[in-house]
């Protein structure tokens, strides 16, 4: 019996030394390791020796069995750790890291402040959560307006007071603006507004604005058209022709609206224009005197206009995108294509 563990031992020897790969490594495990293996098959003879042989016999089989495992697990971890080495290919080349981006409406925003800024206008921010009176009651809308219902505009419950709501324009601001400092003002407001609206892929019940406003003495409507044409030319097209409709606000007397031929097909029609030609880009108008006065300057010595849009809109035109829900699902697909 011990010279059968010995001469296992030097035939295990010989096919140790002549592994050279993780797979000749598993040939010999499924010889020699396994339950029908050559090594079980001695520890199962030990029930046949003389009792007083068994010590030795049982020794000598352990022994062999801790040298066995031994230069087994030896033998996987090298071959473990060569495959590893392998698999690193220095030549590839290295993957980039992916980086955030700014936010379609965000670089709108910007790319708008930055031309106004070069106009010398000034950026006003304020709340999100306004009351009444700077929302509607300042800007000349009557007590029955529609806006001022539960459908169009969201209310916040607040404990003494009903006229507390989410604004539903940025002219909030331009209220307080007005409110605080003397003429002449030259500012716009960029700003998240709310309505309470149906979503669809035009609208959202929650979207961005900028409106800008100037007062100062002897402002004109030309001065509103020169500022809003050369605004358009330098943000979208400079080449563009531009019409004003007369339009209605209840806080602008006279009021306009602006169509620019549209920047993609110069007037011909195109999938942008919806075939018209024509892009509106803006409402507009001179101050209300009323508004003026509400806000405490003398509509006998100054005059303003103001101006504002949607900024989603001015997105969907400039980047194709039609569904407006996109701007808001964070959806990386979408967003990375605007780095
Ligand atoms: C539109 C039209 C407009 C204004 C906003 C304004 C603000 C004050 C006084 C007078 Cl405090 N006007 N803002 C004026 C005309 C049009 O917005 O289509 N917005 C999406």
């Amino acid at each position: 019996m011990l010279e059968q563990i010995d001469s296992l031992r030097s035939l295990l020897d010989d096919e140790f030394r002549a592994v050279q790969s993780a797979d000749d490594l598993e040939a010999l495990r499924l010889r020699h390791l396994v339950k029908k293996g050559t090594l079980q098959g001695l520890v199962d003879q030990l029930r046949s020796v003389p009792k007083e042989d068994k010590p030795t016999v049982g020794k000598a089989l352990n022994e062999l069995r801790t040298w066995v495992e031994n230069r087994f697990d030896q033998l996987e971890s090298s071959f473990a750790h060569q495959q590893k080495v392998q698999r690193v290919d220095v030549t590839l080349p290295s993957r980039r890291p992916s980086s955030g981006s700014i936010h379609p409406i965000t670089q709108t925003v910007n790319d708008i402040i930055g031309i106004f800024s070069s106009m010398g206008f000034e950026v006003a921010e304020g709340g999100e959560v306004e009351d009444d009176a700077h929302n509607f009651g300042l800007l000349n809308f009557p007590p029955d307006h529609p806006a001022r219902d539960m459908q169009d505009t969201f209310f916040v419950e607040a404990a003494d007071r009903g006229d507390i709501l989410l604004r539903t324009h940025t002219s909030s601001v331009q209220v307080r603006v007005m409110q605080s400092t003397p003429p002449p003002i030259r500012c716009i407001m960029p700003g998240r507004v709310y309505r309470n609206e149906a979503v669809s892929a035009r609208s959202l019940a929650e979207f961005h604005q900028v409106e800008g406003l100037y007062i100062d003495k002897h402002v004109t409507m030309a001065d509103l058209k020169g500022t809003i044409m050369s605004f358009a030319r330098r943000f979208y097209n400079e080449s563009a022709e531009f019409r004003f409709r007369t339009s209605y606000f209840p806080f602008t007397e006279p009021s306009a609206e602006v169509d620019m031929t549209c920047f993609l097909c110069s007037g011909q029609g195109c999938r942008v224009c919806k075939h018209s030609g024509w892009l509106e880009i803006c409402g507009c108008g001179m101050v209300h005197p009323s508004v003026l006065r509400a806000c405490g300057i003398d509509p006998e010595v100054y005059s303003g206009f103001a101006f504002g849009f949607g900024v989603e809109r001015v997105v969907m035109m400039r980047t194709g995108i039609d569904d407006i829900r996109l701007l808001y699902e964070n959806d990386v697909r979408i967003l990375e294509q605007f780095r």
